[in-house]
């Protein structure tokens, strides 16, 4: 049967106010881009006549300008998850305006299926080649694409000639059997396959609207001194384990979260001779992961997108026959599943906002309240990683806040998941040490000279037990933060006891 072509308005019109839409991708890669565009000013459209336009979001992580920084800005947004990094989203999330739930990301796909989310209405999919049989392939990011492709109502597939049909064959496509039927899924090595190429569907459900546009990968800040002395900490800790016994020797695979600090704990980890080339289990594939592969320290990768700028996507599809023998892009649940994490025994490695002096990390809100952008995948590689290391400049805003404070203003990750803390400064090795061997681990290590006597003073002040903590004066790094600009102003409420 002939596929149902139209244009990026007809398919918006598609769409209604309630409705609950599915969007491929992970981070801007995979992510459609002139139906959400379409459908944000769609929204415009009815709002000027008085009209209520809102939809509900499902996406796999983050997303481009074109979906989260248009829906925001159009006020089409009913509800948000599992994870964005747009500043006019968050600003949206931060006024109350969009519902946000925060999510691990593996665990949406399934939340989805279970019907705890609602239903999904609409999935808009950007593909590089879709069939008159209904198999669709998608382009450099997966995310939940199989679970909203199946169950949505209506499938716009964003047929986007920008990139190449001969992706096809680097995706990994399965989904979970839901429980209690579900079986052990055979991934013992960062590159085997357990699904097919495509996602197949009824095809009387697909509209197609074509185009040819650019990926909106953003490039990688250089790096500088800071994030290059995390990175030169992280390879050092983990020649460190090697050459202590404590990490085989064939070494395992490495999840690293996305962002400058990430990409330059790669370079680093490829530059040290003690590290053998190694292999790459994580969610988002970066700049820094293909500079590897083509000199060999990267022997393969699976995530679930290919989140690099674009002159290094063009690259890869330039030589695409030698990255298909070196990569794999699966769905989210699959990519982020804490039980192929745990059995593989990947080293996770993740940036924090803020930690506090027992270990406990927050990742996503600013002082306790503003969402940043969310767990993302971090949680879902922590916790059960063979060790878990974040890592954080020891300060931010030049110097006005700590990353080490006295109490976290929110946890994401709590002490007992949290096996190691890098700053610019060194390395705070948490593992098997009581809460007090932990603070001073950080407080030595970690923290910024000028915030150490400070936390020493508070340390001093609690009240002994398992874990000191002083309630009276747990936040008062935020608090002076607050009320002064700068947390070096930090007061005691309380007169310490004689
Ligand atoms: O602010 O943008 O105004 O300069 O936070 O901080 O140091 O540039 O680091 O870009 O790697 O982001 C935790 C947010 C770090 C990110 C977080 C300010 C700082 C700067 C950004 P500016 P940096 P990054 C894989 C895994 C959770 C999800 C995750 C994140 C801005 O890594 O979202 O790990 N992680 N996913 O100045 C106030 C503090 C601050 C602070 C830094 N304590 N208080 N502001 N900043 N510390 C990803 C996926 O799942 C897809």
């Amino acid at each position: 049967m002939a596929l149902k072509f139209m244009t990026a308005e007809e398919a918006a019109a598609l769409i209604n106010h309630n409705d609950n839409v599915g969007f491929s991708g992970f981070t801007a890669a995979g992510c459609p881009k002139v139906v959400p565009a379409a459908l944000a000013k769609r929204a415009e459209e009815e709002h000027a006549k008085g009209n209520p336009f809102k939809v509900g979001m499902f996406t796999g992580a983050s997303t481009g300008d074109s979906i989260d920084g248009n829906l925001a800005r159009a006020h089409a947004v009913k509800f948000r998850t599992p994870y964005q990094s747009s500043k006019d989203m968050r600003n949206a999330i931060n006024s109350g305006e969009v519902k946000y739930f925060d999510m691990h990301l593996s665990q949406l796909a399934q939340e989805i299926r279970y019907g705890f989310l609602g239903g999904v209405d609409v999935a808009i999919i950007e593909a590089c080649d879709v069939t008159e049989e209904g198999e669709i392939i998608p382009t450099c990011g997966v995310g939940i694409m199989p679970t909203i492709a199946k169950m949505a109502k209506l499938v716009i597939v964003e047929l986007n000639r920008w990139h190449p049909k001969e992706l096809k064959g680097m995706h990994d496509i399965a989904e979970f059997i839901d429980p209690p039927f579900r079986i052990p899924i055979p991934i013992y090595h960062a590159s085997d396959r357990v699904g097919v190429n495509s996602v197949k569907i009824n095809p009387n459900k697909i509209v197609v609207v074509e185009t040819n546009t650019p990926n909106e990968g953003s490039g990688f800040a250089p790096v500088d001194e800071i994030t290059a002395k995390i990175g030169e900490n992280v390879a050092y800790f983990l020649e460190k384990e090697m050459a202590e016994g404590r990490m085989p020797k064939e070494f395992l695979p490495v999840q690293s979260g996305v962002g400058n600090i990430a990409n330059a704990v790669l370079a680093a980890m490829g530059d040290s001779k003690a590290i053998p080339n190694f292999e790459i289990y994580t969610e988002v594939i970066q700049d820094a992961v293909i500079e590897l592969m083509e000199r060999g320290r990267v022997r393969f990768a699976s995530g679930c997108s290919l989140t690099v700028s674009n002159p290094v996507i063009e690259k890869i599809y330039k030589n695409l026959a030698f990255f298909k023998e070196k990569l794999i892009l699966r769905p989210s649940e699959f990519s982020n599943n804490p039980g192929i994490v745990r059995r593989l025994g990947v080293i996770a490695i993740n940036t924090a906002l803020e930690a506090d002096i027992y270990g406990n990390i927050n990742s996503t809100h600013v002082t306790g309240t503003k969402m940043m952008n969310g767990i993302g995948g971090s949680g879902d590689f922590t916790r059960s990683s063979y060790v878990s290391i974040f890592v954080t400049p020891s300060v931010a805003k030049d110097g006005k806040i700590s990353a080490f404070v006295p109490m976290v203003s929110h946890m994401d990750h709590s002490e007992h998941s949290v096996k190691v803390i890098i700053s610019e400064y060194g390395i705070a090795d948490l593992r098997g040490k009581c809460p007090k061997e932990r603070a001073e681990a950080i407080i030595e290590n970690c923290v910024h000279p000028d915030y150490r006597p400070l936390l020493r003073e508070y340390l001093a002040r609690c009240e002994n037990g398992h874990t000191p903590v002083d309630l009276y004066d747990a936040f008062s790094f935020h608090e002076a933060f607050m009320e002064t600009g700068d947390m070096k102003n930090a007061k005691w409420r309380k007169e310490k006891k004689a």
